[in-house]
């Protein structure tokens, strides 16, 4: 095995070396044994829908050309993708109905250890929904906010509220193509009626209700989570922190937190910061506790309080590695069940904490927010009573670490512009800033780990585009240094001055994969202040090594916001010529954007260039 091959990352390829001479079997090892992966799987052609089949078609035309029910290649490839957009909808969605609700038992006093941070948000919120804060206590405010969120998941009739925050010109385009969506829920279930045997079998009338479903997640459930979470826990500032895996501490407890919520991590990181933990951690022999996360709890808890993350998604297992890590905590999404018997072989307690989401060897210590704090505060001892385990011989913590600046809230880059766009649209009419990059999403072993996320953001910054970044992306990029002030060394004659003058890095982190709709809500923000719609921007999207339903969702709903997107591993639609047909091109013309698939992150950027190009000329700048 090369380890080369498989990441970028130093820090990671010294754990994977480690990994190896340990003999432990990683996912990269995994994906090795799968291969080579099934072809009808890859094209979309496999349908398990029913029990008739599984029914499969053959891409050569020399077997069956449709299923038992009669459905061809094109019906079969669309219905799966529907589905994947309803499963990264939902996750995402439930992700923020879980937020509204701890907003909502605080707002009642039952969520221990839970206050209202950002007031001058939650009265924003409130005003939107026709909520008037006069004469009534910040509680009471809170708690019909709440009531009315929660009813917005499943609203039967008429347009969700946030998606009134995109320009009136795209909320036409939603109404006229027949997208403009309804609660998340509502969306959600009719993606699973729609594709259940005998229903909607119409490749282009399927694609359309993803696209409606994928917009109730953007500017509906993901929208819904940052911004209660943002009034709950603070709505990020820039701060300093670090980043990789040499963030862990070889003579201190380390706590990972992982997984997607912040609900428990901040909790976590207040019972941490508790004395009488640090004593007890001192007499356990260390000299105190250090918190880290990885994937989006990590970028929650990174944006709100600096806390440094130790890694992006296919870091996980290596952190484990590392030997020095007293308590991995997890809640839901994107952490792999293969914790459980890696934690195994060392003294790592694999803590899951989710009423949701339980794994192979874990310490269940579910989490409520009635005792949330009492929860986070046992889950924190039972870390540093671990301690003595730690078997100083196996530790191995890489030494590669970066320094980075995140907390790049919406509310944050507006308010260091002066608050308005202005001058932000004064450096794209002048060309210093060309335009702007949205790269998101995952990692993924079927690319070299890190490869296309890093090359992309700098080609971009290169050419001066402003990137904004989220997820995987984000951690990537400050593993690698891009997410530092200095970065704007690495950034072209025109962005460079530009970020040396306001101190601030090239690539913005804009938070985890739901702060998406931080993205959404900034590029809202620049079309309305220049009165036209977001697909006029000068703007591209790119996730170049997603792997998740989610990333499906949210690519769904940024080119159904307007937004052209490059990806870098190639969805499971190859196997209809009508979907991928539809995705590349024929979507242009409904929504004024569309899909390109392009693993190059070289070419990834080119394409997003140009595109951004188009736009510029499009404005006649
Ligand atoms: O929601 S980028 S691997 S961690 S799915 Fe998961 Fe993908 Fe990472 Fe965050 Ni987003």
């Amino acid at each position: 095995k090369n380890v080369s091959e498989r990441s970028i990352d130093p820090a990671t390829r010294a754990m994977l070396l480690e990994a190896d001479r340990a003999g432990i079997e990683t996912a990269w090892d995994r994906f090795d044994k799968q291969q080579p992966q099934c072809g009808f799987g890859i094209l979309g052609v496999c349908c398990r829908n029913c029990n008739m089949g599984p029914c499969r078609i053959d891409p050569f035309g020399e077997g069956a050309d449709r299923g038992v029910c009669g459905a061809t290649a094109d019906i079969i490839v669309a219905r799966n993708l529907l589905r994947m957009i309803a499963a990264g909808a939902a996750a995402h969605s439930d992700h923020a109905r879980d937020a509204v609700l701890a907003f909502k038992k605080m707002a009642e006093g039952e969520a221990e250890g839970y206050q209202i941070k950002d007031g001058a948000k939650m009265n924003a919120l409130a005003a939107e929904y026709g909520i008037s804060p006069e004469g009534r206590s910040p509680e009471e405010v809170a708690l019909e906010l709440a009531n009315v969120l929660l009813s917005e998941f499943g609203k039967q009739e008429g347009p969700i509220t946030f998606t009134r925050r995109a320009p009136a010109k795209r909320q036409s385009v939603w109404e006229k193509a027949g997208i403009d969506p309804r609660g998340v829920d509502r969306e959600i279930v009719e993606c699973m009626h729609r594709t259940h045997i005998g229903v909607d079998n119409d490749p282009v009338h399927l694609l359309l209700h993803g696209l409606r479903t994928s917009i109730s997640d953007g500017w509906g459930g993901s929208m819904i989570a940052t911004d209660v979470q943002d009034v709950l826990f603070g709505t990020p500032t820039p701060v300093m922190s670090e980043s990789n895996l040499g963030v862990l501490k070889s003579d201190e407890v380390n706590i990972i937190v992982h997984g997607h919520e912040p609900i428990l991590s901040e909790m976590i990181v207040a019972a941490a910061e508790d004395p009488e933990m640090v004593a007890l951690a001192i007499e356990m022999g260390a000299k105190g506790i250090s918190v880290s996360g990885i994937c989006c709890t990590g970028n929650e808890v990174l944006m709100r309080h600096g806390i440094p993350t130790a890694g992006n998604f296919l870091q996980q297992e290596l952190a484990v590695i590392t030997g020095a890590v007293e308590a991995m905590v997890v809640d839901v999404q994107c952490i792999m069940p293969a914790l459980g018997n890696l934690a195994g072989c060392y003294h790592t307690k694999f803590i899951s904490t989710s009423p949701k989401a339980d794994f192979p060897g874990t310490l269940r210590m579910e989490y409520h927010e009635e005792k949330a704090l009492e929860t986070a505060r046992e889950i924190v001892r039972a870390a540093v009573e671990n301690y003595p385990n730690r078997d100083p011989g196996r530790v191995n913590i890489p030494r590669e670490k970066s320094g980075c600046m995140v907390g790049f809230s919406a509310e944050a880059i507006l308010g260091a512009l002066g608050g308005t766009p202005q001058p932000l649209v004064d450096a794209i009419v002048s060309g210093s800033i060309k335009g702007v990059g949205a790269v998101v999403g995952c990692n993924n072993p079927k690319v070299q780990h890190d490869f296309g996320h890093v090359n992309l953001v700098r080609e971009l910054i290169r050419n001066d585009v402003l990137v904004v970044t989220t997820g995987c992306n984000a951690i990537a990029c400050a593993k690698a240094g891009l997410l530092l002030p200095e970065a704007a060394k690495e950034a072209g004659p025109g962005l460079r001055p530009i970020c040396e003058a306001l101190g601030v890095p090239p690539v913005l982190h804009m938070g985890s994969c739901v702060d998406i709709s931080r993205i959404l809500v900034l590029a809202a923000a620049l079309a309305n202040h220049l009165g036209v719609d977001i697909s006029d921007l000068p703007a591209a999207g790119a996730a170049p090594e997603w792997m998740s339903e989610k990333a499906v969702s949210i690519g769904a709903y940024v080119i159904a916001s307007g937004v052209y997107t490059v990806l870098g591993t190639v969805p499971p639609v190859l196997g209809s010529p009508e979907v991928t047909s539809v995705l590349t091109k024929g979507v242009e013309g409904v929504v004024g954007a569309s899909f390109a698939v392009e693993p190059d992150p070289f070419k990834a950027a080119k394409l997003m260039i140009a595109k951004i190009e188009e736009k510029r000329e499009g404005l006649g700048l």
